[in-house]
Formats: structure tokens, sequence, C-alpha cells
């Protein structure tokens, strides 16, 4: 059992020409030039939401959002990597494999502005809603891998989790019982190396993909600012254990460039030398730069993606704003799903207050 490669894997260097890898390059040979512009529109139109939703959230129209900016490869490239079966259990970032797995945009917001307490039926596309309790996911993952196993189905499962999230009881209990069940499981590391203000080096001393070896699970380094990179690495996880071989811990290297989430101001704890460190690592900007290396980028391919993402991004922002405020005493339905005394005395003393407040108003 060990970290199966001294450096992270890359596929695609910043300045957008290719390495060749005798183990991974092999694993996106498909990739050809259809599908490299379909990464690259997928990556461009992510951002594209991702920007919209910030600039909502600015305007009033969103309570919270939490930014991926800089995540686009790691998210659209191990999205690639899944089939429509394999299930996905996200953290509360993970926008970009939200829309690879067919979430319509106009469902990524409505919980963000406040408007529903879920934002799509998880077994409709395979992937579960945000969920805000930092690595409570990694546990989930592991039931339900264990149930899939136990049903012989063939599927992967894939947990998504931040650097942050591995100093978490519940990361560390996932991987206990993901390993000795041998379960189909995909441990997707982000190390966008910061947890709100707390950078990577506080979580741990070694790397994090170093941790997984204790638990007996296999583990690789991976550029997450890579699509390629990360589109390779993920298939071989996925065939792992999908394959029967138990769970595959992967560690992508990659950076959070906007703030936690829009209530933070990262300016407060760390420079912008580092940011400038990691704009010249931009995972859009070195797809874009192997495509006009490989004479696959012109103007009339870039106004179109262009295009598209804008279109999205109105469509978008229109339907949230057409988004019905809820009725207040809604929140008490769906939250178990027979009759609860307690919850039924809150919901009376509050359509008490609310019938007081009208009152005090006329
Ligand atoms: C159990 C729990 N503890 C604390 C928090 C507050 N919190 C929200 S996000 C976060 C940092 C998580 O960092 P990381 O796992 O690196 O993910 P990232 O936000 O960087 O994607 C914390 C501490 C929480 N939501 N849940
Ligand atoms: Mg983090």
């Amino acid at each position: 059992m060990s970290v199966k490669s001294t450096y992270p894997v890359q596929l695609i260097q910043p300045d957008g020409r290719r390495v060749l890898n005798r183990e991974y390059s092999k694993m996106v040979s498909d990739i050809g030039p259809t599908q490299l512009r379909q990464l690259y529109e997928d990556l461009v139109v992510v951002r594209r939401i991702d920007s919209e939703a910030t600039a909502l959230q600015r305007q009033g129209e969103l309570s919270l959002w939490v930014p991926l900016l800089g995540q686009e490869a790691a998210q659209v490239g191990s999205a690639h990597a899944l089939e429509r079966d394999d299930f996905v259990f996200q953290s509360y970032r993970e926008t970009g494999v939200a829309y690879c797995r067919g979430v319509p945009p106009s469902d990524i917001l409505p919980m963000w502005r406040g408007a529903t307490l879920s934002n799509w039926d998880p077994y409709e596309f395979n992937i579960t809603n945000p969920g805000i309790v930092v690595g409570s996911q990694g546990l989930h993952a592991t039931g339900y891998a264990y149930g899939a196993h136990l049903d012989g189905a063939d599927i992967a499962v894939i947990a998504y989790f931040g650097d942050g999230a591995t100093s978490q009881g519940d990361m560390a209990e996932a991987m206990v019982f993901a390993s000795t069940w041998s379960v189909p499981l995909v441990f997707f590391c982000q190390n966008n190396q910061w947890a709100i203000s707390v950078p990577v080096t506080t979580q741990s001393s070694t790397p994090l993909a170093q941790r997984a070896t204790g638990y007996g699970i296999p583990s690789i380094q991976v550029d997450g600012n890579d699509v390629l990179a990360v589109l390779a690495v993920t298939r071989m996880a996925v065939q792992h254990v999908r394959e029967g071989n138990g769970p595959f811990y992967i560690e992508a290297l990659t950076y959070r460039m906007g703030p936690h989430t829009t209530s933070d101001d990262p300016t407060r704890y760390r420079t912008q030398a580092e940011l400038e460190v990691w704009k010249a690592r931009d995972p859009i900007l070195r797809v874009r730069r192997l495509l006009e290396n490989e004479g696959l980028f012109d103007t009339e391919f870039e106004s179109r993606i262009q295009a598209k993402a804008d279109s999205i991004a109105a469509d978008l922002r229109a339907a949230t704003i057409a988004l019905e405020t809820p009725a207040p005493l809604t929140m008490f339905d769906h939250v178990y799903s027979t009759p609860h005394a307690f919850l039924e005395e809150e919901k009376a003393e509050y359509a008490r207050y609310l019938a007081d407040g009208e009152e005090v108003a006329s």
C-alpha cells in the first residue's frame, strides 16, 4: 500500500505543453480535439456560473455563495471520469461537479437564496445536495458504497472533501470503515491550501495523500489545476474501486482563488504574492494554451463558448430572481416524514409570532 507516484501527476504544464507520462497519458488517449474542446467549454461555463452567482450575492439576490474559482479543473476533470450510475457525495463547493452531472444551472442556486431546503432530487443526477457539515459526507459515502458492495452493484462512489475536512473525526472513521469493508469509494480531496483562514500546514505535517497509507488505502497526488491529469487519475481510481480492490484516495493540489464564501475576506490572512503564484497556474488558461499550441483554438470557437456561457448565466440570473419566496411556515414541512410533537409545538409558536407581527404591523 503506497502513494502511487513520487510527484503529483501532471499532463499539461501551465504553459500549455503536454507532459508525457508513461502510466497516465494512456488513461486519456481517447481525448482528441472534440473532447478537449468539450472540457474547455465545461471549464469556462462552470467559471461563468460561479462568477454570476458571486455577482448575484453581491447584489443582494443570494444570502451566501461558495465560489469555486480556481478549482474548475479538479471538479470538471474528476466528474468526467464518472458514469451515470456512479454516485457523488459532495461538500458545498462542487458546482462544477453538479454541472457535469447534468444538474440544470438554475437548480444550483435556490438553497443559497433561501428559497428551498434542497436544490434537486439526488437520485435524478446521482449527486447529493450541498452539505455544510464538514467531513460528514465521507461517512455517508462509505455507507452508500458499502450498500452498493453488498448489492453487488457495478458502481463507483466518490466523496469530495477539502484539506480542512481531513482533520475531522468523520473522515478518519470513514477511511477506517471504507478500508476494512473494502468498499468501492474514491476519496477525492481538493487540497485548495486553505480551510477558511487556516493553512493546510496546520492540518498536516505530511502530504495529505500519505495519510491514506496508514488506513491501508492506496493514494495519489495530482496537479488539480490540470484537467487531463485529474481525468486520468480519477479514471484509474474509479476503475480500481469498481474492480473490487477497495477504496482509493486522490489528493488534487489546487487553490481557492477567491474567498472561502462571500462572507470572507481572504486579504486578511493571505498575501497577494501567493495568489499571483496560483494565478500563473490557472486551470482554464493552460487548456487554452494547449488548444492554441495544437491549432484547436480560434476566435470563432472562443466567441461560441463565451456566448454559451453568457446565455447560461443570463438564464441563471432570470430563474433565480423569479424564484418565489416560500411561506415561512413551510420550513417545518419535510423535516420528519411523520408528525413530530416538538416540531408541531414550535410551528404553532412561530405561527402565533407571525400573527402577532401582522397585528402590530396593521
Ligand atoms: C463540522 C463542521 N465544523 C466547522 C464548520 C465550519 N466550516 C465551514 S467550511 C470550513 C472549512 C473547511 O475547509 P476545507 O475542508 O479545506 O474545505 P474548503 O472550504 O476549503 O473547500 C469550516 C471550518 C462546519 N461547517 N462543519
Ligand atoms: Mg480547503
